[in-house]
């Protein structure tokens, strides 16, 4: 008795680290490269909204974005190009990095940054684009009032609580936040500043769990470190917040970004590395990065388990 208890142990611990690799086969996109990963659920599909880092690239010269989707986090499909800021705005001239998309009332808004100093905000009736600037200027620039920023002004993410109220994160150094009106492409003139973050740099993202406003970030390399996702918590949107710890140990490629979501009662990280490239015997350059997903786990307290990254199988 007590050997078939112990064959069966072993026979669902196998099961268990076969349905593990086969379900991160990362790097998960390998037709591009990609970063700087926003997921979100929408419907019984996850999109994927990363920026598009350059074959050859030796620069953050991005210019287009893609969606992928997946309804199983096995197979991931580009679904194309979703918006092109150079060519479907008249203000945005370069560097369209990290993206972030949600839904509200039907309709879809991306959020982009560009020029390091501009956040803009593009319009769809789907997920899947294509998508169009309303405004036919940014939401919110580095130059706005309110706005602190000693450095680049970038990454927006956007949350949208329970009662219906959408917040845009973003920033370096500091992170600002602003509240979006009921229309997603305006907001109500007032920028606030978040506080309780350490070491904030870049990449912010918020979620909720179990009533609780969890924000995570890049921390600063300015002091001696590579760059680690952590995160703080809140019982508030804007904060102040809790400093809790590292979710993600540094990753290959200089920078990390990340995000955080449930799909189907399972929670994600989505990140970025250099895994591929490395594989493929380029020279580094920081900049041919690509999305990868593990599992994300809490503790009974709500806090965060550190990520384990499943790598790259090339
Ligand atoms: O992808 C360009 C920049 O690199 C992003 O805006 C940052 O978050 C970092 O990942």
């Amino acid at each position: 008795m007590k050997k078939i208890i112990l064959a069966s142990v072993a026979l669902i611990s196998a099961m268990i680290c076969a349905d593990a690799q086969s379900v991160f086969p990362n790097p998960i996109i390998r037709n591009i490269y990609t970063a700087d990963p926003s997921a979100h659920v929408f419907g019984d599909t996850l999109y994927i909204y990363p920026s598009h880092d350059e074959d050859n690239a030796f620069s953050f010269s991005m210019k287009d974005y893609h969606v992928f989707t997946t309804t199983d986090m096995k197979t991931f499909s580009d679904r194309g190009v979703v918006f092109s800021p150079f060519e479907q705005t008249t203000w945005a001239k370069k560097a369209a990095w990290a993206p972030d998309c949600v839904e509200r009332n039907g309709k879809y808004y991306l959020y982009y940054p560009t020029d390091q100093k501009h956040i803009g905000v593009a319009v769809s009736d789907s997920p899947l684009g294509p998508f169009k600037d309303p405004l036919g200027h940014p939401l919110l620039s580095i130059d706005s009032p309110g706005v602190i920023c000693d450095r680049d002004f970038i990454d927006p993410c956007v949350f949208i609580d329970d009662d219906g109220q959408a917040y845009m994160f973003v920033g370096q150094n500091t992170m600002c936040c602003i509240k979006l009106n009921e229309d997603m492409i305006s907001y109500d003139g007032q920028v606030h500043i978040i506080e309780g973050l350490v070491e904030f740099f870049e990449a912010a993202w918020c979620h909720k769990y179990n009533g609780k406003y969890y924000l995570s970030y890049s921390n600063s390399s300015l002091t001696g470190h590579q760059p680690e996702i952590v995160y703080a918590m809140s019982d508030n949107p804007l904060g102040p917040y809790e400093y809790k710890g590292v979710i993600l140990d540094p990753v290959n490629s200089g920078t990390n970004h990340h995000s955080i979501v449930e799909f189907k009662g399972q929670w994600y990280m989505f990140y970025h590395n250099a895994d591929l490239s490395i594989s493929r015997g380029e020279p580094f350059t920081g900049v041919r990065r690509s999305v990868c997903v593990d599992r994300l786990t809490y503790n009974p307290d709500g806090t965060i388990q550190k990520v384990i990254p499943t790598h790259a199988q090339e």
